[in-house]
C-alpha cells in the first residue's frame, strides 16, 4: 500500500478518522475532508509523522466547492487510488409526518448529492489511469427502514443502489466498487442526529457493547488490502449484540 493515496471524505470524526489515522499508520498517503478546519488542522499534525498528508476544507452539499477542492490538488496528491465517501449523518428522527424539511434537505444533500459531486469530481482521472477503489459507506438503514429512520434510511438505500450503479457503470474499466454497511457505531452519529443532546446519544449506545469507528477502519483496510482481482462489493457488519435495525440486546 505504498505510495497509495486515499481521499477520504468526513475524516473530521468517527468511522472516517479512525481510517485516516489507520491509513496513515500504515503509509498512505491522505487527503482528508471535513468543514471543522480545526480538527483537519490537528490531523494533519499528527498524522505528517506516518505519511504525507493533505486537507482539504469544504462542505460536501456545495457543488462548486468540491470541484474546487478537488481541482486544488497539488501535483503529488493528484493521482487517487482510494475514494472513500464517507462524510455523512441522520439529522433528526422523526415520524413522517412530523419531519423536519431542514433535516430532510441535509441528508439527501449530503449523504446522496455530495457522495454524487466527490464521486463525479475524482472519476475521471480513475477512469484515465484504468485503476482505483471506491468504497461508499452506507449502513444497516440501507438495507431496512426502521420506525422514525424514513428519509435517513432513504439516503442510505440511495447510497446502495449508487453503489450498484456505480459497479455496474464502471465495469471493465479497472475500477472496484464496493459499499460498507455499518449497523450501530459509537461515533458522533447520534449527536449530530439529536442536535447536540449528549444525554439523547449516550443513551443509544448504553447497555450494549455499539461497533467502534476503528472496527470499520479495520474492515476498511482489509478491502483495500485484497489481491487486484478481488471486489468487496458489499459487507454489512454489526456488533454482536445488535441483530437488525430494531433487535439490540440491551441490558
Ligand atoms: P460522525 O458524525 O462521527 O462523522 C461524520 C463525518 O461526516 C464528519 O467528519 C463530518 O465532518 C462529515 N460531514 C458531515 N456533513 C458534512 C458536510 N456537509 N460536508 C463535509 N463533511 C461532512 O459520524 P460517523 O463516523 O458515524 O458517520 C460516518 C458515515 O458512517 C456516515 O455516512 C454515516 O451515515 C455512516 N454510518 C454511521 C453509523 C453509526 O452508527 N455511527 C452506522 C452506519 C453508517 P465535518 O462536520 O467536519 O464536516
Ligand atoms: C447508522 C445506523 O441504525 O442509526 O447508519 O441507522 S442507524
Amino acid at each position: 500500500m505504498q505510495n497509495k493515496t486515499a481521499f477520504i471524505t468526513g475524516a473530521t470524526s468517527g468511522i472516517g478518522m479512525a481510517t485516516a489515522k489507520l491509513f496513515a499508520k500504515n503509509g498512505v498517503k491522505v487527503i482528508l475532508c471535513g468543514r471543522r478546519e480545526d480538527r483537519l488542522k490537528k490531523l494533519l499534525k499528527d498524522l505528517s509523522e506516518f505519511t504525507e498528508v493533505y486537507t482539504l476544507n469544504f462542505d460536501i452539499r456545495k457543488k462548486e466547492d468540491v470541484f474546487m477542492a478537488v481541482k486544488s490538488l497539488p501535483e503529488q496528491f493528484s493521482k487517487i487510488d482510494i475514494l472513500i465517501n464517507n462524510a455523512g449523518n441522520a439529522h433528526g428522527m422523526d415520524t413522517i409526518d412530523e419531519g423536519n424539511t431542514e433535516d430532510w434537505d441535509a441528508m439527501l444533500d449530503i449523504n446522496v448529492k455530495g457522495l454524487l459531486y466527490v464521486s463525479k469530481a475524482i472519476l475521471p482521472k480513475m477512469i484515465e489511469q484504468k485503476s482505483g477503489h471506491i468504497i461508499n459507506i452506507g449502513s444497516t438503514a440501507g438495507k431496512e427502514v426502521y420506525p422514525k429512520g424514513n428519509v435517513y434510511c432513504a439516503s442510505k438505500h440511495a447510497v446502495d443502489a449508487i453503489n450498484q450503479g456505480m459497479r455496474i457503470d464502471l465495469n471493465g474499466k479497472g475500477i472496484k466498487v464496493g459499499v460498507i454497511n455499518p449497523g450501530m457505531v459509537e461515533t458522533e452519529f447520534s449527536e449530530v442526529r439529536f442536535k447536540g443532546d449528549s444525554k439523547k446519544a449516550e443513551k443509544v449506545y448504553q447497555g450494549f457493547t455499539p461497533l467502534k469507528p476503528e472496527d470499520i477502519a479495520d474492515i476498511i483496510w482489509f478491502t483495500v488490502t485484497r489481491p487486484s482481482h478481488v471486489n468487496i462489493a458489499d459487507l454489512t457488519v454489526m456488533c454482536l449484540d445488535q441483530a437488525s435495525s430494531t433487535i439490540v440486546n440491551k441490558k
